[in-house]
């Protein structure tokens, strides 16, 4: 909105203009207004004028382009405070003698919702949001949110923001009592100029469902896995019931300065530009990409209906094609059911579930494939199977179609070899559930163009999926470590462990679940399959532990058969004696004198066989960075994220 009046540069960042006694103070720090030093000062200074001036008698702060404010600064972290600090801009706004009022033009994040709640007032427009994802960066907010907000709306509302960080659309924000107005874009800054000119609004702290708060506590301390910024989130919410607000807002800023410096926020700190850095491979830059509209996915089982999944809710039309009219119908139901799901859950409203269900096409023919601008292959893992295909793909979609295979363990460069384009051969190695886990391995083969690897790297971030680029080995990146990982796992069996131990010490570290349970859940006769069929070629000087194998003889294939490296009694996971025994013997076999090891002696040894591999494959170029590694483990295979990934664990970014 331009105004005639003259505009009033208070820093860099910050910019004001007085029109009809209102001060309208924007903060224009691109490219999300996070709050730096400047903005901090220019904000003091622009206040500092309006107090005193007699024309104004109002003041509205927003946020320039499509962001209110994003937080505090977070690249400032780590470095010395420089004054103003956010929570004395943040008193200074709430005690302000005049009524002041929040435009809230798009996200208002962590320090920025703190801005707009210690305001006096909030008028938003449909694009804005609430969050405090604090605890997402170890942290607590540290500028009255913890205090302001359970005074503002219900308390059992504000623990869930503070203690999960999810956000809150503008709608939910409304009736939250979050926000007083909800506008159009257009209107906002008339709105909320309007509201400025009248007396800031006296707020009667909201009732909250006691019920309600103790049992969103009992989920954040459930999820919070050893983290410690969930469980201060927790607790000062519960002061902000206790204590008044000065004493609270004390509390808080003690709690905040204790969490800002510790391992655990310089971990998700790192975590945080790692995902910012992976966003842009050095090895893609200045590269176009295809422009890909119509994806073609070739299977449609578990892995192959979840991607088809994801492709629909980024708005990809989609040919889904199976062997058989049979397993083509078995596929799309099973896409139907999730988006049964997601249209329940509200993840999706009705008019995009029939957007999505139309946006599909399932074929019984790979010809129907024809206008595929990229085609993602999710069949059996087996290389004749996949060449085979994909020769077939080379008769049938343009040459400049890309051709991506789903393949966890085959070398790509052999099945673009086989093909008459290999140029066009990527790898797009997703995780299962597809539709839900993050990850994406874009695998670059010694034949991929850049304009194919960049295509599958696009779509991969158009999938709202975390793409990682990896050059071929056996396992790419993610299970070349958890090979690596799970094989010192094993030799510890041989030295003395045992599965319980180990999967303490990694749930202890702050893994979901230990490596055997896993094992037992996603069963062990795939991982053997691939034991036997490498066998043959096996370096009889390496040490291999044939415990899993003797496992698998006697049938035992993990929780669906009931046994495992543990046995379930009614689905419940208990200690076999049997396996105890089975691995003593292994022992004896091998004269190994059994040995005891700490909780902490096992964490080492698993992060060592890690970062040992990390290593390799920086040496080898396989992976472009350390921080790539990290991500792959957090979000692939589980690693704790407050660790910061194995690489990062190592001290490799102090
Ligand atoms: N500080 C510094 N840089 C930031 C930033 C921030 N808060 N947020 C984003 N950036 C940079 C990011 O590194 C990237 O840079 C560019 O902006 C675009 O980001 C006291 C202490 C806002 C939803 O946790 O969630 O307030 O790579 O790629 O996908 O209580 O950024 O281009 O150089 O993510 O459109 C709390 C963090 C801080 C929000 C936009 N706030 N940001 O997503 O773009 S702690 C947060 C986000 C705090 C107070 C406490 C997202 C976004 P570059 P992007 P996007």
């Amino acid at each position: 909105m331009t105004s005639s009046h003259p505009s009033t540069e208070f820093s860099d960042t910050i910019s004001a203009i007085v029109e009809n006694h209102v001060m309208l103070i924007t903060i224009n720090n691109p490219p999300v207004n996070a709050i730096s030093a400047s903005v901090r000062q220019g904000l003091m200074a622009a206040l500092d004028q309006a107090a005193t001036s007699d024309i104004i008698q109002g003041v509205v702060i927003t946020g320039a382009g499509s962001t209110f404010v994003a937080g505090a600064d977070i690249k400032e972290f780590g470095q010395p405070v420089t004054e103003p600090t956010l929570p004395q801009v943040t008193e200074r706004l709430a005690n302000f003698n005049k009524t002041i009022i929040a435009a809230v033009n798009g996200a208002a994040l962590g320090g920025g919702a703190e801005i707009a709640i210690a305001c006096h007032g909030r008028v938003a427009s449909g694009k804005s949001s609430f969050g405090m994802p604090e605890v997402k960066l170890g942290l607590v907010p540290g500028a009255g949110g913890t205090q302001r907000l359970p005074r503002l709306i219900a308390a059992d509302l504000a623990l869930d923001i503070i203690g999960t960080g999810r956000t809150l659309k503008s709608t939910e924000s409304l009736a939250a009592g979050l926000i007083d107005e909800l506008t159009d874009e257009d209107n906002l800054i008339v709105c909320a100029k309007n509201a400025s000119l009248k007396p800031a609004a006296k707020r009667v702290t909201p009732h909250y469902d006691a019920q309600k708060f103790a049992n969103i506590k009992t989920g954040i301390l459930r999820k919070s896995r050893g983290q410690n910024a969930p469980l201060k989130a927790v607790e000062l919410v519960e002061l902000s019931q206790q204590l008044d607000l000065s004493q609270g807002l004390g509390q808080e800023r003690q709690i905040f300065l204790q969490l800002r410096d510790s391992d655990e926020a310089k971990a998700l700190r790192h975590v945080f530009f790692a995902e910012r850095t992976a966003k842009k491979p050095a090895m893609l830059e200045g590269v176009s990409p295809e422009d890909i509209k119509i994806l073609g996915v070739v299977g449609m089982g578990l892995m192959g209906s979840g991607i088809i999944v994801s492709a629909l809710n980024a708005g990809y039309q989609v040919i889904g094609v199976e062997q058989t009219e049979e397993a083509a119908l078995a596929g799309h139901q099973r896409i139907l059911n999730i988006l049964e799901k997601n249209l329940q859950s509200g993840r999706l409203n009705r008019e995009g579930f029939e957007r999505q269900k139309k946006a599909l096409i399932i074929a019984g023919t790979l010809e129907s494939l024809a206008p595929a601008d990229l085609v993602i292959e999710a069949v059996f893992d087996d290389f004749d199977v996949k060449a085979k295909l994909f020769q077939a793909l080379d008769q049938i979609v343009r040459a400049s179609a890309i051709l991506a295979t789903n393949t966890s363990y085959l070398n790509p460069n052999d099945i673009a070899a086989a093909t008459i384009y290999p140029q066009r051969v990527i790898g797009m190695h997703f995780f299962s559930p597809a539709h839900i886990m993050r990850l994406v391995e874009v695998i670059h083969t010694s034949h991929s163009s850049l304009e194919a690897v960049a295509s599958g790297f696009a779509v991969a971030n158009k999938l709202k999926k975390l793409p990682i680029l990896s050059g071929v080995t056996e396992g790419f990146i993610g299970n070349s470590i958890f090979s690596a990982y799970r094989r010192e796992a094993e030799f510890l069996l041989e030295d003395g462990a045992l599965p319980h131990e180990i999967d303490a010490a990694l749930e202890d570290y702050g893994f979901a679940m230990g490596l055997f349970a896993v094992y037992d859940m996603a069963g062990l006769e795939i991982a053997w399959a691939k034991r036997k069929r490498e066998a043959l070629n096996r370096d009889p000087q390496l040490r291999y532990v044939k415990i899993a194998d003797q496992l698998c003889e006697l049938g035992r294939f993990g929780q669906k058969s009931g046994l495992g490296w543990y046995q379930y009694t009614q689905g419940k996971r208990e200690i076999d004696p049997v396996v105890t025994e089975l691995i003593a013997a292994a022992r004896r076999e091998k004269n190994i004198t059994p040995q005891s090891f700490t909780k902490e002696q096992i964490q080492e040894r698993l992060l060592q066989a890690m970062q040992a591999q990390g290593n390799l494959l920086l040496q080898t170029g396989i992976a472009a960075s350390a921080s790539d590694i990290d991500l792959v483990m957090i979000n692939g295979y589980g690693f704790p994220s407050h660790k910061g990934g194995p690489m990062f664990a190592s001290g490799a970014f102090d």
